[in-house]
């Protein structure tokens, strides 16, 4: 088995997260995504879609999407549990890991994806004004997320989960975005530094 990685990307990141909660090692083989090598006729017969990561079987099935790749990991070493246990703890994870990816993960990566100029070869147009359509919209729901903080630990309740890795890669996704999380956001900036000092954090 091994695990077509993209470095610093955050679909890759969120993976390698996954992984190391887990406390699974695999062999990961680099996919330069700076030098375009996921456009690679190579690549594209792992992934045809050419986005990273991309989980390889030893009898060769592919597993992609960074969720998909992690659920399989849940299901063949179900603890530490990431995706949560009973059919209300699932939903509460799958709803938070929905709303973070929907409402945060993909606007702050259309702002870095349209308004950043390293990114001209990969978004192809480049749309500045949808950038700045994302911004305000990132701002709402980080403010919902902070609210919800105030009163629990992780996002989805007492305990660490998946959503809470996918609000990490998020969070700092927005840096390269050129985002700031306001300072009066405090309970999301104690969630946020709470996590990002899990080991796990620095996979
Ligand atoms: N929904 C997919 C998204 C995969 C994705 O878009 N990966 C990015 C890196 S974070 C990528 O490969 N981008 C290459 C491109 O846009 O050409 C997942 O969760 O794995």
């Amino acid at each position: 088995m091994k695990l077509y990685d993209g470095g610093r990307a955050p679909n890759p990141r969120r993976t390698r997260v996954f992984l190391a909660e887990k406390g699974i090692k695999l062999p990961l083989v680099e996919v330069d995504l700076g030098a375009m090598e996921h456009m690679s006729a190579a690549y594209a017969a792992i992934n045809p879609i050419k986005r990273l990561p991309a989980l390889v079987l030893d009898d060769g099935t592919v597993i992609t999407e960074s969720i998909a790749i992690c659920r399989y990991f849940e299901g063949l070493q179900p603890e530490p549990s990431l995706f949560g246990r009973g059919a209300l703890e699932i939903a509460r994870i799958e709803m938070w890991n929905r709303r973070i990816e929907l409402h945060l993960l993909f606007p702050v990566s259309h702002v870095f994806r349209n308004s950043h100029p390293a990114m001209k070869a990969m978004e192809v147009p480049q749309v500045p004004a949808w950038a700045e359509a994302n911004k305000p919209r990132i701002l709402e729901f980080i403010n919902v997320m902070d609210d919800e903080l105030k009163d629990r630990p992780f996002i989805a309740g007492d305990g660490f989960t998946v959503a809470d890795i996918t609000g990490l890669i998020a969070i700092d996704f927005m840096k390269p975005a050129k985002l700031v999380v306001p300072d009066e956001l405090k309970h999301l900036k104690r969630w946020h530094a709470e996590i990002s000092a899990r080991p796990s954090a620095s996979a």
